[in-house]
């Protein structure tokens, strides 16, 4: 590790580095460096090549979304703007990532001092910092200058991509676990025709493109640590061209539940309106004046989507014997899948109280930021 951090503009000496968050991708470890008069600390990530395939255009997207951020920051004079956005450190020769003699791929971010990230939502507060933040990054990015950014990973919320890829593990069933997994099986099957069919009915089909985080769950973006203000979005791997949908449905899939991602309890689990009102009052306080009818008309169904999605692609994984998440225990994709599930029944079952409260979010906001 102390060879791979050397090849970094960090100054000081190298004093320490261990293994670092429960991010589901990277390999990623927390650095100390130390000089004579204080020690400063930094994240450093092996970026997972198999989920990315072109690290060099990645790279390239992060660091104009890191530049664009503070830019836009400074420029709007937001207090402690540092604090607001990720900071790249280079190499040493001047470059956004390290290429070990293994193919590794390495980069180094500033560690956001004075924040946490919680993998699990408690309150409405938190719900609400999180998608302000979200919004806000959202709301930063729309005049980022061109070119578009790379497409990191083709197709990623293609749901019926996501579905078929479903359909291939069950045929193939490398673990022989699909026989073990009917019962998810059969649900998924009921819900991807549900969900197809309240698609058209909202008519969120083509909504328009825009550029979006696409991983917001909760433990992506940080919140300071004392006052628990929405500060920085991070892990930007996946910042593209995509939809709203993608964006508030990954917080209503994460931040509306008291509940962990792979909550074996599944009975107990319940979404709470309180942490809905939450995510939606945050996303839409910088977003509501620039989503148009159709999107906003297709916010309600977001989070069921979302929970769908990643029910679907947790359940390929445990039949495929736990190739693309990173996991700590046997079957835990397949927890994972089952509570994503239940979120999706519970988030259906509520989706009326759900409308109510993004509508009057939108109305708060929209006449707020009215000219
Ligand atoms: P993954 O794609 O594997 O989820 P992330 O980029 O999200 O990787 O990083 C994993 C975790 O590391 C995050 O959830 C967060 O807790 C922590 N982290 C990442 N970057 C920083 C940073 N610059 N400052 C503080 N914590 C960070
Ligand atoms: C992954 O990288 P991380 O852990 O923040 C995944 C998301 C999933 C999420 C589920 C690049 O997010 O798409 O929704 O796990 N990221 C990628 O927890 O696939
Ligand atoms: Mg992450």
């Amino acid at each position: 590790m102390e060879e791979t951090a050397a090849q970094f503009e960090i100054p000081g000496r190298f004093a320490a580095a261990s293994s670092y968050g429960s991010g589901h991708i990277h390999d990623t470890y927390l650095l100390r460096f130390e000089d004579s008069a204080q020690s400063a600390r930094y994240i450093l990530q092996r970026i997972n090549t198999q989920v990315f395939r072109d690290p060099a255009a990645l790279m390239d997207n992060v660091s104009r979304v890191c530049a664009h951020l503070r830019q836009s920051l400074e420029r709007e004079r937001v207090r402690d703007p540092e604090r607001r956005h990720l900071r790249l450190v280079k190499t040493k020769e001047d470059r956004t990532h390290w290429v070990d003699s293994n193919a590794g791929h390495w980069r180094c971010f500033h560690f956001q001092e004075g924040t946490r990230s919680f993998d699990q939502v408690e309150t409405e507060h938190q719900a609400h910092e999180t998608a302000r933040a979200f919004g806000s990054f959202a709301a930063r990015l729309a005049d980022l200058e061109a070119p578009p950014l790379h497409v990191t990973i083709p197709d990623f919320h293609d749901l019926e991509l996501r579905y078929a890829a479903l359909e291939a593990a069950i045929r193939s069933d490398p673990q022989r676990r699909a026989k073990s997994v009917a019962a998810e099986i059969d649900q998924s099957a009921n819900w991807h025709e549900k969900l197809a069919s309240a698609l058209r009915a909202e008519g969120a089909e083509d909504l328009p493109i825009r550029i979006v985080h696409n991983d917001c769950k909760i433990n992506n973006v940080l919140l300071d640590a004392e006052t628990g203000e929405g500060l920085c979005a991070i892990d930007l791997d996946t910042v593209m061209a995509g939809s709203v949908l993608a964006d508030f449905g990954e917080l209503m899939r994460t931040s509306s539940s008291r509940s962990a991602e792979d909550e074996a309890g599944v009975a107990e689990m319940a979404i709470e309106l309180d942490l809905v009102r939450g995510v939606a009052r945050g996303y839409l306080t910088d977003m509501a004046a620039r989503l148009t009818p159709q999107e906003c008309n297709a916010l309600p169904l977001a989070g069921s989507l979302m929970a769908f999605e990643n029910a679907v692609r947790f359940l390929t994984d445990h039949l495929s014997g736990d190739v693309y998440f990173r996991i700590q225990r046997e079957a835990q994709n397949l927890d994972r899948a089952r509570a994503q599930l239940r979120r999706v029944e519970l988030l259906d079952a509520e989706r009326d109280a759900i409308r109510k409260i993004i509508e009057s979010a939108l109305l708060e906001f929209q006449t707020a930021n009215a000219p």
